[in-house]
């Protein structure tokens, strides 16, 4: 760890297989980071409790995700990767901050109401406290920058404002973390219905990409993908949200801007336009199914990963959770 660089946190549920939208949002964005900042990126599988889990299918998901970090260009000597459970401090420091968290704050989150609804025969205590474990996450390794889509966005202001309140009542102990929210890509949505999210957990498959999905599913999919009245190819969320997504699809994928695809596709048709954006998303994810085919047949090579960085994590962790300890008036050895 270079102790000039700021830190960078984030994390990712192992609660299904990652989705165009995972990748465009989040986790292309972690590589982009990693020489610039220290980067611990996470696969919160406590958070994923929240939601009924299959054992197995949990465990299974959890190699998935490490092997799609690395397939997506992580180093894993350059970042620490490691697994939310394997570091007890992130359940300690949960408890803490909720004494810290209002009940009125955490019943405005509308990830909360969305999932309250989604889930109604299941709505128990963590999906309400599910931010206050999400603060515990980014203040434990005092956390300047966090990659996330936009949809995260209120959870982080919610870890600010509990961080801001713990200092005021205790001096300066965490650092009040940043967002990073991409810029053509911060909210890639349905391919069906482009007025929702693009989510793992949806139940029609249309709706997603997935980062494992073969090439003729992909362009299947881009194809049946939602197209707007018209013919033009431009940019405009309200009237032709379905064409934006692409646009900003295939802006996001050529780090480019919504004008220069839209300059690109001038008088072409929204068909064509769709099987290139369907072309260039099979280009940029097949050599990363390559890589995490590769990497999720070696399990042992996966949990010394883990086991390293579990290590690594739980030193920085622990350090901040003392601190923290003191000031609250525990008795600390
Ligand atoms: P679920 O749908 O099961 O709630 P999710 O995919 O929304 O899951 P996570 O897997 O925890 O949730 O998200 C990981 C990261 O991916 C977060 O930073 C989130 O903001 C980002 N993300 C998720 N979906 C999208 C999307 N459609 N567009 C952009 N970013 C997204
Ligand atoms: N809540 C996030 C996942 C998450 C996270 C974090 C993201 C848990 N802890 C810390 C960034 C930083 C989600 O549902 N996408």
């Amino acid at each position: 760890m270079d102790e000039n660089k700021k830190i960078i946190f984030s994390g990712i549920q192992p609660s299904g297989s990652l989705t165009l939208g995972n990748y465009l949002g989040a986790l292309r964005n972690f590589g982009k980071l990693q020489d610039s900042y220290n980067c611990y990126y996470c696969v919160v599988d406590m958070h994923t409790l929240t939601v009924r889990q299959n054992p197995e299918e949990l465990r299974e998901r959890s190699y998935a995700l490490l092997a799609l970090y690395l397939a997506c260009g992580l180093d894993p000597d350059r970042n620490v990767l490691f697994m939310q459970s394997h570091v007890p401090c992130h359940a300690e420091l949960s408890w803490v901050l909720g004494c810290y968290t209002y009940i009125g704050e955490l019943s405005r989150m509308t990830q909360f109401k969305d999932k309250s609804q989604r889930h109604a025969d299941n709505i128990n205590g963590g999906l309400f406290t599910y931010p206050v474990l999400m603060a515990a996450d980014i203040l434990l390794y005092k956390t300047d920058l966090v990659p996330i889509g936009v949809d995260q966005k209120q959870h982080l202001e919610l870890a600010r404002n509990i961080a801001e309140r713990f200092n005021n009542i205790y001096g300066d102990t965490f650092v009040v973390p940043e967002p990073f929210i991409p810029k053509h890509s911060a909210k890639i949505m349905s391919l069906q219905e482009p007025e929702k999210k693009m989510s793992k957990s949806d139940s029609n498959a249309n709706n997603f990409i997935l980062l494992t999905d073969p090439k003729d599913v992909i362009m299947k999919k881009f194809k049946r993908a939602v197209t707007d009245s018209g013919c033009e190819i431009v940019y405009n969320e309200e009237e032709k949200p379905g064409i934006s997504n692409l646009i900003n699809i295939y802006a996001s994928i050529n780090d480019t801007s919504r004008e220069a695809v839209m300059a690109e596709f001038e008088g072409k048709r929204y068909g064509d336009f769709k099987m290139v954006v369907g072309e260039a998303v099979c280009e940029t994810l097949a050599p990363i199914q390559e890589k995490y085919y590769q990497y999720i047949a070696d399990k042992s090579y996966l949990d010394s990963i883990f086991k390293k960085n579990a290590e690594i994590a739980d030193e920085h962790a622990r350090r901040t959770l003392k601190e923290v300890y003191e000031k609250v008036g525990f008795i600390v050895y």
